[in-house]
């Protein structure tokens, strides 16, 4: 059978595109626009399956959107900064630059191998300064706004790598990476106030959620943790005096049952208030609480540890005096670092209670068993009791109100709404990323760098250079920190962290409107008309912290009035992982699948058909179940038909093979909504089905002369070329075609020949099938009903008797009722 050859088939295209340059989006083209984006690569290494299998995705609808005549914009740049980058540098002793640059390159050629249809003339890295001059722009103007600021805040420390840790590096208190115990550290760090956003970036989830994925929506809600409650004043009486302390709860209905009121261990307060007789237990308790992460310190199943602080504080409804203790359960940072513990009715506050032997006082009769007797805190509904004049109550809305309006009027509390949200902690004691654009000035404080001396450029370090140190690397760089202040021209010092490699991804699909621009971060003009997205393809490992920033980034620009709309990325669609042989691949298991073997092997359009057929494109693929040598065989298939058909381009099909023409219009008609639903997989089974009726039209039916032969495999070609793109230019070609088919336009389809002909109505009398007839599907209720009667089995069935009624569903069924 014949065949094509990959090699010199890919070669051959590769030039031809080369050449033509299809996808290059025009900024002023008449055509309606259409904004594709997937998530740009860092570039670590070459692409790998991952990437395969997301580019594969993405391409099928970026090349359908061109297909059907849209504009596409269809960009890829790099994430270039970060700490992999910075990583290999120190460890082979070269500048992050020299790697960065390295990978870009092998990235970009595995792209155009790949027939990835990205705009290569738009892309740009990230670690450029023409890039990171706008990201230190965008910085300087969320700084103007009071949106950047700086505060101290106690950090996760890792002695030994002398550097700050994120609370996921943080595993059982000690360092994820070399295993030393983590202390907490206040260090003085930039954040970005993207809790000024935080009811705007959840109420913009309601219309999100019909366009992006379930899993997406909930985790981003979750994250923002709205919650609504009180701000509750209870007086303390510390030992220099009386004081008001305030707690944040969800449940002031429950304030009678307040026993105790702890305080967080590390917060300032603890220290301020604590009876000096108790300050050295508090002073050892606190040693231990800074080897916990947050998410240690939350957990319920954790014992509960704590240090009584010897005072007292009185309740504001009840005027009952309790306890104040300090413990590591409550976090300093979330509502005001204080609570009211109810032990009756929240769980880690029982089980304080029960390890500390504090009272539990029962305030709802839920109907269960005392907590205090079986160590389980009831949370459900019930009447109050123990609770004054809400005993007897049987409604937790009116009872959360009843205490609120309380509370209001004799100034002890008032009702508050809380996020989980935290501002967003940009600074890194990194090298590789942006310099923060700020110079610090014994005078003048700190001072923004005018806008004209941007891009404040990284000093050119190598190898044992950028080793942690504690402080930012950039610190040793004391020709770069030694400046002078822009205001009084006295000596100064710049700021020598750097951002988040996340700041610089939250702006980049702008840039992509405009990416050559020197002038500004993007032309809005040209952000408008191609914005917000039309679709957003990456991985759900971003379903929060970067879809958060990137939105809460446009909405930021948006009030500049930078850009006219409010969120970024209409539509989202996320891919699964590609796995072998059940699990996740890695190195220690040795089920790595590299992509460039598997391309060398199958070539690219049969690993990119076997990755958008293996599933609907959420689902994970486990690469061991799949058959590339299959994909690549129903390839040839296809290409064959196109070394069949006799007939010439442009020859009339009116005349064709109906039967044939019929699957072929179908086949078009139904692709189109497949797509749109991003159900790619059954795109492809549909176009093998077409294939093999082609197959046997030109063997056993109407021959490879009749024109809807030519038909049927001009649209196989056109429907490949999402999926398939050196096969389909292939069959284009033998048909006859110029190149290329990626811009042949979607297929005609003739809508006559999609309308059924006749579609079998049923006939029963008295229950049992009697008749079946063809009649027009658009039949009318009286005229199939006539028809039934009038059918000579019918007529037998009812054998004289009379008919008590006919139920008619048109055009499917008649009933006849005797
Ligand atoms: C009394 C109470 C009674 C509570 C009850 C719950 C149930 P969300 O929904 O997450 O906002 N809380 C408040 N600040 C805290 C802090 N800094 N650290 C740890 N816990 C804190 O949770 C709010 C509830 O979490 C608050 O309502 C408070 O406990 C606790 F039957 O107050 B509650």
């Amino acid at each position: 059978r014949a065949t094509y050859d990959i090699e010199a088939t890919e070669t051959k295209w590769q030039r031809v595109w080369e050449d033509l340059q299809p996808f290059r989006a025009d900024d002023d083209s008449p055509r309606e626009k259409r904004y594709a984006l997937t998530m740009f690569p860092y570039p670590s290494g070459d692409l790998h399956m991952g990437h395969a299998e997301v580019f594969a995705l993405h391409d099928v609808v970026a090349r359908y959107w061109w297909q059907r005549g849209y504009e596409v914009l269809n960009p890829m740049g790099f994430d270039s900064f970060g700490l992999p980058a910075e990583n290999a540098a120190i460890r082979n002793d070269e500048h992050p630059d020299t790697y960065t640059r390295a990978n870009i390159a092998r990235s970009i050629e595995s792209c155009r191998k790949y027939a990835a249809s990205f705009d290569w003339s738009r892309t740009f890295n990230t670690s450029d300064p023409d890039y990171y001059r706008w990201t230190q722009w965008l910085f300087l103007k969320f700084h103007e706004r009071g949106l950047a600021y700086r505060k101290n805040s106690p950090v996760n420390w890792c002695p030994n790598d002398q550097t700050v840790l994120a609370n996921e590096q943080v595993v059982g208190g000690v360092c994820d990476r070399c295993g030393a115990e983590v202390t907490k550290k206040e260090l003085t760090q930039w954040y970005f106030k993207i809790t000024d956003y935080a009811q705007e970036l959840l109420d913009g989830l309601d219309e999100l959620e019909k366009t992006w994925p379930d899993r997406v929506v909930t985790a981003q809600r979750n994250w923002i943790g709205r919650s609504e409650g009180a701000h509750v004043t209870f007086t303390l009486h510390a030992a220099d005096g009386e004081r008001d302390i305030e707690v944040y709860t969800t449940r002031p209905d429950t304030l009678y049952g307040a026993t105790f009121m702890v305080v967080a261990a590390d917060a300032a307060l603890a220290a301020e208030i604590v009876h000096p007789d108790r300050a050295q237990a508090l002073e050892d308790y606190l040693v231990e609480v800074r080897k916990a992460s947050d998410i240690d310190r939350l957990s319920t199943d954790r014992p509960k540890t704590g240090v009584d602080l010897g005072i007292t504080a009185t309740n504001p409804v009840s005027g009952e005096e309790i306890p104040v203790w300090a413990s590591d359960y409550v976090l300093a940072d979330y509502g005001t670092g204080a609570i009211m513990a109810v032990p009756a009715h929240d769980q880690r506050d029982l089980d304080f209670a029960r390890t500390m032997g504090l009272p539990v006082r029962r305030v709802i009769d839920t109907g269960d068993d005392n907590p205090e007797e079986t160590g389980v805190a009831t949370s459900g509904d019930g009447t109050y009791v123990n609770s004054g004049p809400l005993d007897g109550l049987g409604d937790k809305a009116s009872g959360i109100r009843s205490i609120i309006e309380r509370l209001e009027a004799d100034g002890r509390g008032s009702g508050a709404v809380n996020f989980r949200l935290r501002d967003w902690l940009i600074s890194r004691q990194r090298y590789w990323g942006p310099p923060i654009p700020i110079i610090h000035c014994p005078v003048d404080g700190e001072v923004p760098v005018p806008e004209d001396q941007l891009p404040v450029t990284l000093p050119v370090l190598t190898g044992a250079d950028l080793k942690p140190k504690g402080t930012s690397p950039l610190g040793g760089a004391t020709d770069w920190v030694n400046t002078t202040c822009p205001t009084c021209g006295g000596p100064a010092t710049r700021d020598t962290d750097t951002m988040d490699t996340f700041v610089d991804s939250s702006w980049y699909m702008f840039r992509y409107c405009s990416p050559h621009d020197e002038t500004q971060a993007f032309d809005s003009a040209k952000v408008n008309a191609w914005m917000p997205c039309n679709l957003y393809v990456g991985g759900v490992e971003h379903a929060v912290l970067h879809l958060l920033y990137g939105r809460f980034f446009t909405k930021v620009l948006n009030d500049m009035g930078l850009v006219d709309f409010r969120e970024p990325w209409s539509a989202q669609l996320n891919q699964g992982f590609v796995i072998n042989q059940g699990k996740k691949m890695s190195k220690s298991l040795g089920n790595g699948v590299n992509l460039g073997d598997q391309l060398a092997a199958f070539g690219v359009d049969a690993v990119r058909l076997t990755l958008v057929f293996a599933g609907p494109p959420e689902d994970d693929i486990d690469w061991a179940n799949m058959s590339p040598d299959g994909s690549l065989r129903f390839l040839q298939r296809a290409w064959r038909l196109s070394g069949d058909v006799t007939s010439a381009p442009g020859a009339d099909v009116s005349g064709g093979d109906l039967a044939l023409r019929r699957t072929t219009a179908r086949t078009v008609h139904d692709a189109a909504e497949l797509v749109e639903t991003y159900r790619f997989n059954v795109v492809v089974a549909r176009v093998m089905e077409l294939v093999n009726a082609t197959r046997k039209a030109i063997d056993s039916g109407c021959g490879p002369a009749d024109p809807a032969v030519r038909e049927a495999t001009e649209a196989v070609a056109v429907l490949l070329s999402l999926v398939a793109p050196y096969t389909a230019e292939e069959m284009w070609e033998r048909l006859g075609h110029e190149p290329t088919v990626a811009r042949a336009g979607w297929p005609v389809v003739d809508e006559a020949l999609l309308v059924e002909d006749t579609v079998t109505a049923v006939v029963q009398v008295k229950g049992k099938v009697k008749a079946r007839l063809e009649v027009s599907p658009d039949i009318s209720e009286a005229d199939l009903e006539a028809a039934a009667l009038a059918d000579a089995g019918v007529q037998r069935a009812i054998d004289g008797a009379t008919v008590r009624k006919v139920i008619v569903r048109a055009p499917r069924l008649v009933n006849v009722v005797v």
